[in-house]
């Protein structure tokens, strides 16, 4: 049976390839996106993406996903450090979700060490730039048993 992930992209992060290169890297969020399309085309998986810079909009995304997807792949952005919206969010729809950042979080300020999802997401990948989207997408497919383990 086809699987279906939801790729969720935070605040900020439609300004990728744009800005900060050097902390988040020239990749944008579209060649993210198309990545992760050319990951999974091997695969029984589809992909559908978004990227939010609300909150309340990142909330909908993730309550849409329960009616379709089998897993979530998410980079909530500054929100990962702030947001128990988001953390009740990702408890309530019950499905798989992997937190990713492009960025090493734990080697940046202080405020960024603290997750208010993490612990409820099923992992955290942080700091292999856009190369952590693909691994959290195989963390999925391995949990699936679509890749060996
Ligand atoms: O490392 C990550 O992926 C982050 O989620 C990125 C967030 C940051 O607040 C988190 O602590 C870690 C910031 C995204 C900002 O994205 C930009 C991209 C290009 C130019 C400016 C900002």
């Amino acid at each position: 049976m086809t699987k279906h992930i939801l790729l969720l992209h935070g605040p900020n992060l439609n300004l990728l390839g744009t800005r900060q290169p050097e902390v988040y890297g020239s990749t944008t969020l579209a060649d993210i996106n198309a990545a992760a399309e050319g990951h999974l085309a091997a695969f029984e998986v589809k992909l559908r993406t978004a990227q939010s810079n609300h909150e309340g909009a990142l909330v909908d995304r993730l309550h849409d996903a329960r009616d379709w997807a089998d897993g979530v792949v998410f980079n909530p952005g500054a929100y990962t450090h702030t947001s128990i919206a988001l953390r009740d969010a990702i408890v309530a729809i019950e499905l798989p979700v992997i937190e990713v950042h492009l960025s090493n979080v734990h080697g940046r300020e202080a405020f960024r060490h603290q997750s208010m999802l993490a612990g409820v997401c099923l992992g955290q990948i942080a700091g292999f730039g856009w190369h952590g989207y693909i691994l959290a997408m195989d963390a999925l497919l391995r949990r699936w048993d679509l890749l060996p383990a």
